[in-house]
């Protein structure tokens, strides 16, 4: 997510020995200065950040050790302003956020995200009122949306957004939802009857969060809007949508010190667990290169069944991984979200992410042929691949519509990844792991 940035600071933190001089300091920060700018970070932001980081490792001494701590001490401050990180929930529920934003910056997906974050990964009963009535479209888009994720949505075209919003909140109260999201329409610019409407409904709904979704793309004008939402409305959080697209990403590190709010959550796909929190601790991890295993482990454990997995590792360890176990996976990863975003999160991964950058669970051609190869599949087969004969092979390859060779291929592939995961489930398992996750890194930095 953070590739750029990430890059500029291991090149940077890279170029400083175990003791060093002013010059070598000097050199590393004018180069940082330079790609952080590059990058889209505010000037304003990178001055600051530069020189404080220059005076407290001077202060301390010049070296490996001073030059990480004075940049991750400096870089929690520019990310850490008053306020709420990540989701907080109403110490009365049910917690209410107001999504408002300009038009197509990415609310009613936000609003989805948001919602499927809340379901699954907190276990919330969620509610979403659709109060952008406008357009006949606007609520079929989050009809659709909330029907996929499965979630509740209070929508009626021929109500004003006021009745609609009163209606839903009476619903959430009646039936103790713990959340409710409304969703507002946008206008291509910030008018006043726009600004009017959403005072109304701010005023009715009493949200516990109002939340400003930006555009990431718009760059600098993000941080701008933002500023104006804060000022006419009130603003408690901003999400940064679209950041997918925003292959430099230097916006996100300034935003919330420009803004005077924090930054709350940012999105990076089209899909619903495509919302990232932005907690400063973590993101500072990540920008550094040294992943959040923290958010990893949130994700995983929220969606990974603790049973399920035992009973699987010890199927690993036997060898017994099969089609089934392999269907069963790959529902779970695409819960989880996308893989660059998770590989960004392991500790000397990051790198790796850019490999991945096109992997789609949904629409890769080698995950789609080995689905069709699976459904061609008896039960028994599924079980137990070592059942298929040459026979039953042809069969499958034409029932699959693909030739013998590709499932040759993909038979001999699930075969030695499945003797990799038990030989990496077994006693030095993790030691493997972890030379290969370094080979493939090339060293990384310590910590
Ligand atoms: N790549 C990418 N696309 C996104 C992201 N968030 C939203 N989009 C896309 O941006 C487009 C607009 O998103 P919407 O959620 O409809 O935006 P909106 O603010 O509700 O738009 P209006 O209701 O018309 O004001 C859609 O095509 C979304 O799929 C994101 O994080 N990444
Ligand atoms: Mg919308």
């Amino acid at each position: 997510m953070f590739d750029t940035l990430t890059d500029s600071f291991k090149n940077a933190i890279g170029k400083i020995r175990f003791h060093d001089d002013e010059k070598a300091l000097k050199k590393a920060l004018g180069e940082l200065k330079k790609s952080l700018l590059k990058s889209d970070v505010h000037h304003k932001v990178v001055k600051e950040l530069i020189s404080i980081v220059e005076l407290e490792t001077k202060t301390k001494g010049i070296g490996k050790d001073n030059f990480l701590k004075s940049i991750r001490n400096e870089l929690t401050r520019v990310l850490t302003v008053q306020g709420n990180q990540g989701f907080v929930f109403a110490s009365k529920p049910p917690t209410v956020v107001l999504m408002m934003g300009l038009q197509g910056s990415g609310k009613t997906t936000t609003t989805g995200k948001l919602a499927y974050f809340l379901k699954e990964q907190k276990k919330k009963k969620v509610l979403v009122i659709a109060g952008d009535l406008q357009r006949l479209a606007a609520v079929e888009q989050l009809r659709q949306i909330t029907t996929q994720i499965d979630v509740t949505l209070v929508a009626d075209e021929n109500k004003t957004p006021q009745e609609i919003v009163k209606e839903g909140l009476k619903k959430a109260n009646n039936e103790l939802y713990d959340v409710v999201l409304i969703d507002t329409a946008g206008r291509l610019a910030i008018d006043e009857e726009l600004m009017e409407e959403l005072k109304s409904i701010k005023d009715l709904a009493q949200p516990d969060e109002l939340f400003y979704v930006a555009d990431a793309m718009t760059g600098q004008d993000a941080v701008r809007t933002a500023t104006t939402f804060k000022e006419k409305i009130g603003i408690t959080g901003v999400v940064l949508s679209k950041f997918d697209g925003d292959s430099k990403g230097g916006v996100a590190l300034g935003l919330s010190g420009q803004v005077g709010v924090p930054l709350r959550f940012i999105g990076s796909g089209e899909k619903m667990p495509d919302l990232d929190q932005f907690i400063p601790e973590r993101i500072v991890s990540r920008l550094m290169g040294q992943g959040d295993l923290e958010s990893l482990a949130e994700k995983t454990s929220a969606v990974i069944d603790e049973k399920e997995a035992k009973h699987l590792t010890r199927k690993i360890k036997k060898g017994q991984f099969n089609f089934n176990d392999f269907l069963n996976q790959m529902e779970q990863m695409k819960k989880i979200g996308s893989m660059k975003s998770m590989l960004g999160m392991i500790p000397g991964m990051s790198g790796m992410a850019k490999q991945l950058e096109n992997i789609d669970l949904d629409n890769s051609s080698e995950v789609k042929a080995i689905n069709a190869m699976i459904s061609s599949m008896t039960p028994k087969e599924r079980e137990n691949p070592d059942l298929l004969n040459n026979t039953r092979k042809r069969r499958i390859a034409a029932g699959a519509g693909m030739g013998q060779v590709q499932v040759n291929r993909i038979m001999k592939q699930f075969k030695s990844a499945a003797k990799m995961a038990k030989r990496l489930s077994g006693k030095n398992g993790m030691k493997q792991m972890q030379d290969i996750m370094s080979q493939m890194n090339g060293g990384g930095i310590p910590r």
